[in-house]
C-alpha cells in the first residue's frame, strides 16, 4: 500500500494513495459508510500502532463523484470515520501538490458531509474552506464525576464537539495526561445521559478553550480514538466559532488565531451560511514527512493493529 505521510501544525496525516479498498460507485457518504461497515480491520492496520503513530488520520482518495473535484477523500482515525478533517484535509493539498497534482489556486475535495474548497497558497500553506457549522445546543451542564459541573456547547464543524470554558487545569502541554483523563470523562457522562449530534450522532471530540497569550485562544481537543489533537483542530474550531458567530461574539470576516494544546496555530474566519450557521476557512501548514509502502505480512498478529485493552 503506497502512502505519503505529513503533519499540519503537528498532527500526523496519512495520504493513502494505492492498496486501499475498492468502494464501488455512489454518493460519499455511501462510500463511506461501506469502508466503515466492510473495511475496519484496514483503517485500523493504516492508523494504529505499530504502522501509524496513536494520533494518525487516514484520507482515502476515491474517485470524486461529481465532475470539476480534484478528488474525494474519506477521514478516519483508529475510532472510525470522521466526516470531515481540518488538518487532514490541509495534509492532503500539500500531499496531492507535493505529487504535483494541483498547483497554486482554488481546488475542491469531496467529503462524506459536503465538498470543501482549498486554496493552495504554497508548497506548505493552504487554506480549507469548511462545510456550515453550527450550535445545536448552548449551555448544557453535565456533572462530572471528579470534575464537578461542566458546562458547554454542542457544535457542528464537520464533526460533533462538546465545547467547554471549565477547565480540569491550565492548557499546558505538561498537563495533556490530565486533560485527556478529564475530557474522557466528559465525553462519556455526555453519552451516559443521552446527548447526541443531530440523528443520534455520538459526540465524539470535546474543545477545552482558554485565553491565551498571541491568539485568541488556546484549545486542548480530545479526538474519537482518545488521543489528543496536536493541531489546533479545523473542524473543532469552525464549531467553535459558529458558537461564538451565535453570540455576536465573532462578525464575517473578523479573524480568530486558534492555538492549540503544543503552540501551533490556525488562521481562521467565517462568512454567513445559506443555513443560520457560519462557513469557516481554516488557513494552516503541513509539511510531508515520509512517502513509505506498508507491508502487510502474512501471519503477523498485528496486520490489523494493535487493539488497545
Ligand atoms: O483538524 O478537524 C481537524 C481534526 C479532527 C480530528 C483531528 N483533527
Amino acid at each position: 500500500m503506497r502512502v505519503i505521510d505529513s503533519h499540519t501544525e503537528g498532527e500526523p496525516t496519512r495520504v493513502i494513495l494505492s492498496g486501499g479498498p475498492d468502494l464501488g460507485g455512489g454518493s460519499m457518504g455511501e462510500r463511506a459508510a461501506r469502508l466503515a461497515r466492510d473495511h475496519g480491520d484496514f483503517c485500523r492496520s493504516v492508523v494504529r500502532e505499530p504502522r501509524g503513530p496513536e494520533a494518525m488520520v487516514g484520507a482515502l482518495l476515491v474517485p470524486p463523484s461529481r465532475p470539476g473535484s480534484v478528488a474525494g477523500v474519506i477521514y478516519f482515525n483508529a475510532a472510525g470515520n470522521l466526516g470531515m478533517c481540518g488538518h487532514a484535509a490541509i495534509g492532503t493539498a500539500i500531499t496531492l501538490a507535493h505529487m504535483g497534482r494541483i498547483g497554486p489556486g482554488l481546488h475542491r475535495l469531496e467529503t462524506p458531509v459536503g465538498v470543501v474548497t482549498v486554496d493552495l497558497h504554497s508548497g506548505h500553506d493552504a487554506s480549507i474552506t469548511n462545510v456550515e457549522s453550527y450550535r445545536l445546543h448552548k449551555a448544557v451542564t453535565v456533572e462530572v464525576p471528579g470534575l464537578g459541573p461542566v458546562t458547554g456547547d454542542i457544535a457542528w464543524g464537520g464533526n460533533w464537539f462538546f465545547i467547554t470554558r471549565d477547565l480540569p487545569c491550565a492548557l499546558e502541554p505538561e498537563n495533556i495526561r490530565h486533560l485527556t483523563d478529564a475530557t474522557l470523562r466528559i465525553r462519556q457522562v455526555l453519552q451516559d445521559q443521552g446527548w447526541t449530534g443531530v440523528q443520534g450522532a455520538w459526540i465524539d471530540h470535546v474543545v477545552l478553550l482558554a485565553p491565551c497569550d498571541g491568539a485568541d485562544a488556546r484549545n486542548f481537543v480530545l479526538c474519537p480514538s482518545g488521543s489528543y489533537d496536536r493541531s489546533p483542530c479545523g473542524t473543532g474550531t469552525s464549531a467553535v466559532l459558529a458558537c461564538l458567530a451565535a453570540d455576536g461574539q465573532l462578525k464575517a470576516g473578523q479573524p480568530w488565531v486558534q492555538k492549540s494544546i503544543i503552540g501551533s496555530t490556525y488562521t481562521l474566519h467565517c462568512e454567513m451560511g445559506e443555513n443560520g450557521g457560519i462557513i469557516p476557512t481554516i488557513r494552516g501548514r503541513a509539511w510531508v514527512t515520509a512517502e513509505a509502502v506498508l507491508h502487510f505480512a502474512p501471519g503477523d498478529p498485528y496486520v490489523a493493529g494493535i487493539v488497545p485493552a
